[in-house]
């Protein structure tokens, strides 16, 4: 016999009718079908129909299943106000029209209701707007979690660390005006009642290359033109800076000083007040931006050639003016300064030989000091940001993870830096269909429920020939660059070509150039990713994995009166004696990406599926053959079909019914026949049609989400009863 006096609710509760009174579209304002699983027929056709027809109505959620996708909509909407935020807040997803809030709500109140851990896994190529998505998520857990007044702090922390980690990470590229050019992952941590107490960021690899180079089009990290345009003259004056952009060349390569979408003055403001707010002190915020200073005069020191008297060339600085600026703001020596950047000591056995650095040398050695200073001043930013919003109190704690992570991109040039980017999306690719297409039939077929098998393209393949142990791309450019004698970006190639060469997904290419002894020189290689080819050019790929700096610059940071120079350059302490070689650049990440993986396997994932609907970044066009290849690539129709045929929720009969036990009286408050019976006469008494659950081996199968969230209501209805029951009980004693 079923218990709930509230059994009813098929279809939409009264809040989606209040909805549209809201300024928010109702689920009888959806244009096409909200969740694509409802497709029918299901064509790709049909499905990017489907997307074009709601983006056209500012619609640019869809469903499959509890994924959601996002079209970037490349203009203002009003879908993020506190009162849509309000009426998404535990509402179950599928009774109003899709949002990012949905997802958010699901994957906070699964935290709290299941007590699993969550994250938000946010996906979709360069400019699609993951890190946008990210931002919603948290505005969303900041507004539903309690306001306690002491948690207003540390939930304005977490909120204002994205502004600082932006302006210092990010840069506009060809495809994105706010491109982020380093991977984040943040975890926001809860006490048992659901309330805010901290988090921990983790951050991959910054472009660091960008400091002292760009491709057309594109700009140096958003900070420097912040600072220049927003500072006031005092403060500029302190950092001994101009305001004309023009005067540093680190930003005026291709005079591309200014971004119409970024509005670099407010920016500035926001940046300081943001800096504040997550408890930089003034002492830190003036190192940091004396060092920020410091990166751009060093970007414009200029080395002259010099013949010396045996042969070999030297070189002396042009403009000494600038490194006395350096040496005030870094307080240091510039006798120290100036001959660690012309001169370099070798250590042999016990002499000590000093050389002079050609011009080109010295340059070299300027750039990988200015990229050093600005990727170590990056990473301290974000452990600095950590320590402030690190939970202060022990005890139990429950979190809920946004991964916004840089995008899969294709340049006219690709370097180094894309292939470490397309890696990345290449493994979030792979956990996607681990979780989503592979275990999930898996699983079926291991539950013994009859299943036809859905088809899908597995990257693993790629990811193996990036990162398999000894023959991946990653270990031969390590053993290239640990390989003495004569290696180059050519040597590593050649060794790449010979060893992948019969891997369907590479393929060796550029200019075959013969050398003069009758060796071939290959200057770039292509890849066949999930997303498409992509040819890299492997000049510069031994550098920036071995990314060594010359010990004379890292001891003269070290011995700098600054105070962050000490942290940032630890190895420059002459009383160090290990000389372990650092990891590489890549093996390096591809540690730090294994371990994300492992943290992405351990929760339950939540997904957003990002699509960039033009290459203009312009509001209202929806190229047919962008969205295709993208639909294509991410695999969503063929989560569209597993979902279809699947189950959208399963669960192991015990804690299924300790869960529900108390919405039947058969099984309340005990049952102690086997949880598969007892589930059975759950089920029957509650209004649920049997089409919409099996039973596997070991777990029940729901067919359509909304069964759970009617489950959950069944099951509050009951508490609430039992509750009220338990009161007019205890007063009749009283
Ligand atoms: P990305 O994070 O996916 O690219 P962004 O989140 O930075 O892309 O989005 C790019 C731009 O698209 C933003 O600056 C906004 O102008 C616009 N945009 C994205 N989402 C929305 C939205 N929901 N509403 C309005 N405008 C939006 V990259 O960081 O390049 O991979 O490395
Ligand atoms: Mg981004």
């Amino acid at each position: 016999m079923c218990c709930c006096n509230t059994l009813k609710r098929h279809g939409r509760s009264p809040l989606a009718a209040t909805m549209s009174t809201r300024g928010v579209l109702s689920l009888d304002q959806e244009v096409g079908v909200s969740d694509a699983v409802l497709l029918d027929p299901l064509t790709e056709e049909a499905f990017i129909a489907n997307l074009h027809q709601r983006f056209k109505r500012d619609q640019i959620y869809t469903y499959i299943g509890t994924v959601v996708i996002s079209v970037n909509p490349y203009k203002k909407l009003a879908l993020y106000t506190t009162n849509i935020i309000e009426a998404y807040r535990r509402c179950s997803m599928f009774e109003l029209p899709p949002h990012i809030y949905a997802v958010a709500d699901n994957a906070y109140s699964s935290m709290l209701d299941r007590n699993t851990d969550q994250c938000v896994i946010i996906t979709g190529e360069s400019g699609a707007g993951k890190t946008e998505a990210s931002k919603i998520v948290m505005q969303y857990v900041a507004e539903v979690s309690h306001k306690r007044k002491e948690l207003v702090s540390i939930k304005q922390q977490l909120l204002q660390s994205i502004p600082v980690l932006e302006a210092f990470g990010n840069a506009k590229t060809q495809r994105n005006d706010n491109s982020s050019r380093f991977g984040k992952y943040m975890d926001i941590e809860f006490d048992l009642l659901g309330q805010p107490c901290g988090g921990v960021i983790t951050n991959y690899l910054l472009e660091k290359s960008r400091v002292v180079s760009q491709s057309q089009g594109e700009r140096n990290f958003h900070i420097f033109y912040q600072i220049l345009s927003g500072a006031d003259i005092h403060f500029l004056k302190t950092l001994k800076l101009q305001r004309n952009l023009e005067n540093y060349s680190i930003l005026s390569h291709y005079r591309c000083l200014q971004t119409e979408t970024v509005d670099d003055r407010t920016s500035w403001t926001l940046t300081k007040k943001a800096m504040e707010v997550v408890g930089f002190l003034q002492d830190e915020i003036l190192a940091t931006f004396q060092i920020v200073s410091s990166v751009l005069k060093f970007g414009n020191l200029q080395f002259i050639p010099r013949a010396n008297m045996d042969g070999t060339e030297g070189c002396s600085l042009m403009n000494e003016y600038e490194l006395y600026d350096i040496c005030e703001l870094l307080k240091a020596d510039f006798r120290a300064i100036q001959a660690a950047l012309t001169l370099r000591t070798l250590e042999a056995r016990h002499d000590v030989v000093v050389t002079d650095l050609s011009a080109s040398e010295a340059t070299y050695a300027r750039d990988a000091l200015c990229k050093a200073l600005y990727s170590r001043l990056f990473t301290w930013l974000v452990n600095r940001i950590n320590e402030n919003i690190r939970a202060k109190r022990i005890g139990k704690r429950k979190s809920l993870g946004v991964l916004d992570i840089y995008g899969f991109e294709v340049f006219e040039h690709n370097s180094f830096e894309q292939f470490i980017i397309n890696y990345c999306n290449e493994k979030l690719q792979q956990i996607f269909i681990e979780l989503t297409l592979k275990q999930e039939q898996e699983e079926y077929i291991r539950e013994g429920i009859q299943w036809v098998h859905v088809d899908y393209f597995n990257n693993a393949v790629i990811c193996d020939l990036i990162e398999k142990n000894n023959h991946g791309i990653l270990s031969l450019l390590d053993e290239e660059c640990l390989r003495p004698g004569p290696v180059s970006d050519e040597t590593f190639l050649f060794k790449l070509t010979k060893a992948c060469q019969d891997n369907p997904y590479f393929e060796s290419r550029g200019c075959k150039n013969f050398l003069s002894d009758n060796t071939l020189s290959y200057q770039s290689f292509r890849l066949r990713h999930y997303a498409g080819a992509v040819t890299y050019s492997v000049t510069g790929f031994l550098e920036k994995n071995n990314d060594l700096l010359y010990r004379d610059l890292s001891q003269a940071m070290y011995n700098c009166e600054h105070p962050l120079l000490k942290t940032l350059f630890p190895e420059g302490n002459p009383r160090r004696t290990t000389l372990k070689r650092p990891t590489t650049t890549g093996i390096q990440f591809k540690i730090s990406i294994g371990a994300l993986m492992k943290n992405l396997e351990a929760k339950q994932p939540n997904y957003i599926r990002c699509i960039k609907p033009n290459e203009l970044k312009q509001p209202m066009i929806f190229e047919m053959a962008l969205v295709n290849h993208q639909v294509q690539y991410l695999g969503l129709l063929e989560n569209v079909r597993v979902k279809r045929a699947g189950y959208a929720f399963r669960q192991d009969y015990n804690i299924f019914l300790q869960r529900y036990k108390m919405c039947s009286l058969q099984t309340w408050p005990n049952w102690s026949g086997l949880p598969v019976e007892g589930i059975t006469h759950l089920l029957r008494d509650l209004p649920i049609h049997p089409s919409e659950y099996t039973f596997g081996r070991t777990k029940i199968f729901i067919k359509n989400p909304r069964v759970l969230f009617e489950l959950e209501e069944f099951r509050r209805d009951r508490l609430n009863e039992l509750a009220t029951l338990i009161q007019k009980t205890w007063r009749g004693w009283v």
